[in-house]
């Protein structure tokens, strides 16, 4: 293998070449849009599943492959394929990878297309030269084998890797620094698995932690005392934001891989619980939020919502907690279904499930935190669900593949309150009503689109103080894009927006410089962005004046490596967006 970097994205259009190339039929009419770039681009991140020893199980009819090269190609499917494909390539946003269809197709059929790729999205991974052609014969095989499954994860594993370093008891009965709490940022320094502890007055770094690998989000206590980091790897850490200098004082692994972590709000249980979701297994569990003891676990497989097929591998997304009722809303990717889970009795746990729509990703509240806003996002759809009945109120059909983080709040001058998101297929921005009472008739429906940059969109920003709604473009192909943001006039939103070079105004030598998850600071009068590039090259973060919409600081450290997600403490606590 001689360049990671594009080989990361190995094999992620193979279901599109397979749906739209002459040699697999059907050329005029494919099943599935092809896929963009951008889509490529982010769904394929390594799993740390490539990592994991797997049981090889020879099948006759498929071409031979020595163990060696069978676990250096489970490597780099997991590392490249897996985001799209499946863990047991059974499909999930991209196609099946089955050997029932594989094996059809046979080895030289499936070498063409993972060398030379296809317009369908397939990137040309032997012609870019990212692939040797020995590499590509292997992936060619490896792919007509039967799935090897990774090992599951209960209880006896959790506990073996959870760790309490400084007991609650040891812990301090009041807070010992003098930080301004509310203002720190806990920023995801992606690749190099830490977080680091910004202080948000004086810009400084407060310290870096250790974490989990290619660390994702971070979410704040009720009380705000403890910061909770999850790795992709499934390790989360919990950080005492109390201590002399805030650190780490439990740690454990709750599966093999992992996206999201939440923690307890409502009345009574506020720091009482945490709550993870992975990946791998497809499962839950709800924890002790002080200590990170797992309590229960509880696994997601089961029937999709549509067709209500068997699905193996339905994958945990994002996790929110309700303010107001003892609930944690978790969606399910693959079946599309949202669980209330009501944890005001563990023991007994009551579980509603709301069927919604496939491929459930992130998404947030809307400003009165009763109505919680999901994208459904290879359906291109926003599936809205009313907390206090536990029901599905609408699901709202956007653009192509929505993804809102967690959305932006704001008053629309003439349709009141709306919740907005961007997307990542198209330049387009909706803005959905969220008032039932007094605005009916804009209530769940797209009431206004707007028109950013480009696609490519990741997150996008407003504060109940601001009037400004910021839009970044980290994954569009145009460097010029990837490296701004687009701003617009909440007061006029038949303004085109402002698009100002925060890259440029980092003033980092080389890099990708992809401007990616505006973030308030807690006064709402500043935006802070990561500046990603490469882990061997200089990244940054800038904060930018809300109100002038000028460059404010340059946060620049050789230890500010790979930022990406940033999260202010108040407002990540509050949900406010
Ligand atoms: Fe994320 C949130 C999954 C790639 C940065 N990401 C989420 C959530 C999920 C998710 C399920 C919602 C968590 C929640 O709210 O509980 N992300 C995935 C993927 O599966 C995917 C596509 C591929 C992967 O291999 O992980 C992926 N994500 C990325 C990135 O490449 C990003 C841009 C950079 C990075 O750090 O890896 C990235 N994801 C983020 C951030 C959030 C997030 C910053 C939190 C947004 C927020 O405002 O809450």
């Amino acid at each position: 293998m001689r360049s990671r970097g594009l080989a990361r994205f190995a094999l992620a259009g193979i279901a599109a070449a397979l749906a739209a190339a002459p040699a697999f039929a059907q050329p005029t009419k494919p099943e599935r849009a092809p896929v963009t770039q951008p889509e490529i681009r982010y769904q394929a991140g390594g799993s740390p599943l490539a990592q994991e020893e797997m049981h090889q199980d020879i099948n006759p009819k498929a071409p031979p492959m020595s163990k060696a090269e069978f676990d250096k190609a489970r490597q780099i499917y997991f590392e490249r394929c897996a985001g799209c494909h499946g863990v047991l390539r059974k499909g999930a946003t991209g196609k099946p990878l089955t050997p029932d269809i594989t094996l059809a197709k046979g080895t030289e059929t499936l070498k063409v297309f993972i060398k030379y790729g296809s317009p369908a999205g397939m990137p040309n991974w032997g012609t870019s030269g990212d692939m040797t052609d020995a590499e590509v014969d292997l992936m060619a095989r490896y792919i007509q084998q039967t799935p090897p499954t990774p090992p599951e994860w209960g209880m006896a594993q959790m506990k073996a890797t959870w760790k309490v370093t400084v007991p609650p008891e040891k812990r301090p009965k009041k807070k010992m620094n003098n930080y301004n709490l509310d203002n720190i940022f806990s920023t995801t320094l992606r690749d190099t698995g830490q977080v680091a502890l910004i202080d948000g007055d004086t810009k400084k770094i407060i310290s870096i932690i250790p974490t989990g690998y290619a660390v994702h989000i971070s979410r704040i206590s009720a009380s705000g005392r403890y910061v909770y980091v999850i790795g992709r790897d499934g390790k989360i850490n919990l950080i005492d934001m109390w201590m002399e200098r805030p650190d780490s004082v439990a740690e454990i692994r709750i599966g093999l891989e992992a996206r999201s972590v939440d923690t307890s709000k409502a009345k009574g249980f506020e720091d009482k619980y945490a709550i993870a979701g992975s990946y791998w297994p497809p499962q839950y569990v709800i924890m002790k939020g002080d200590t990170l003891e797992p309590l229960k676990i509880q696994a997601t497989r089961g029937m999709t919502v549509d067709d209500q097929e068997y699905h193996p591998e339905p994958r945990v997304a994002s996790i929110v907690a309700s303010h107001f009722k003892p609930e944690f809303v978790v969606n399910v990717k693959e079946t599309g279904k949202i669980l209330m889970v009501d944890y005001g009795d563990i023991d007994n746990l009551k579980v509603t499930e709301i069927g919604a729509a496939k491929f459930l990703h992130d998404g947030g509240w809307d400003a009165s935190k009763r109505y919680f806003l999901v994208a459904a996002n290879q359906s291109n759809k926003i599936a809205v669900v009313d907390a206090k009945t536990g029901k599905l109120v609408k699901l709202v059909d956007v653009d192509k593949i929505p993804h809102p983080g967690r959305g932006a709040n704001f008053v629309h001058p003439k349709f009141g309150p709306v919740w907005a998101t961007g997307h990542l297929g198209s330049e387009k921005i909706a803005l959905i009503g969220t008032d039932p009472v007094k605005y009916p008739q804009h209530a769940w429906k797209v009431v206004q689109m707007l028109d950013g940059q480009g696609g490519g969109n990741l997150f996008i920003k407003t504060h109940p103080k601001s009037k400004n709604l910021w839009v970044d473009t980290p994954l569009n192909p145009d460097p010029k894009i990837a490296q701004s943001v687009a701003v617009f006039d909440i007061n006029d939103l038949s303004k085109p927006p402002q698009i100002l070079p925060i890259g440029e105004w980092a003033g980092v030598a080389e890099g990708a410089k992809r401007i990616v998850q505006p973030e308030y600071n807690k006064a709402g009068d500043e935006v802070w962005f990561s500046v990603w590039s490469a882990k061997n090259q200089e990244s940054a973060i800038v904060v930018v004046d809300d109100k002038t919409r000028k460059l404010k600081a340059v946060i620049k450290d050789p230890k500010l490596v790979t930022p990406t997600g940033h999260f202010n403490v108040y407002n990540t606590q509050r949900d406010i967006y």
